[in-house]
């Protein structure tokens, strides 16, 4: 796979949907120049968030973390494009918002840990397992088959 073809997985989660940011990640991440290959709205269950966050099972906030993923809605997202996973990560800001860089969406959205806006993968091995989890292949879009060529390829 050509590292241009490089995914990542991002979720805006419910407190971000609620305020009204979906446009704003969007933008954020189209306009630098990433591809939008699978986005869909969902209520995520109990099953796949304790999936998702198996990784974080242990950790005392562990519960209210699954209570605030499943209190409303997410916007889940497969952003595609040379270094999206680490790029990804420097626009969502550190996870903590008291220490995310003005600037990134954690940054200038958000001030408490618990309620950080956005999810983004931390890794390409966390990625794949992330969309395998949160998408099936049938709803991902390839642009290889575009009859122009991508600004950047
Ligand atoms: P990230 O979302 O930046 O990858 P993570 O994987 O360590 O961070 O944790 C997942 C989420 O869990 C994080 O976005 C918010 C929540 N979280 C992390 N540390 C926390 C803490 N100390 N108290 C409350 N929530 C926390
Ligand atoms: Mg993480």
């Amino acid at each position: 796979m050509s590292d241009l073809e490089e995914r990542t997985f991002i979720a805006i989660k419910p407190d971000g949907v609620q305020r009204g940011l979906i446009g704003e990640v969007i933008k954020r991440f189209e306009q630098k120049g990433f591809k939008l290959v699978g986005m869909k709205m969902l209520q995520a269950s109990q099953e796949l968030l304790h999936n998702h966050y198996a990784d974080l099972s242990t950790k005392g906030f562990f519960p209210s973390l699954i209570a605030y993923m499943s209190s409303g809605p997410v916007v889940a997202m497969v952003w595609e494009g040379k270094g999206v996973v680490k790029t990804g990560r420097v626009m969502l800001g550190a996870t903590n918002p008291a220490d995310s860089a003005p600037g990134t969406i954690r940054g200038d959205y958000c001030i408490h840990v618990g309620k950080n806006v956005i999810h983004g993968s931390d890794s390409v091995e966390s990625a794949e397992q992330e969309i395998s989890l949160w998408f099936q292949p049938s709803e991902l879009v390839s642009y290889k088959s575009c009859a122009f060529n991508w600004l950047y390829e």
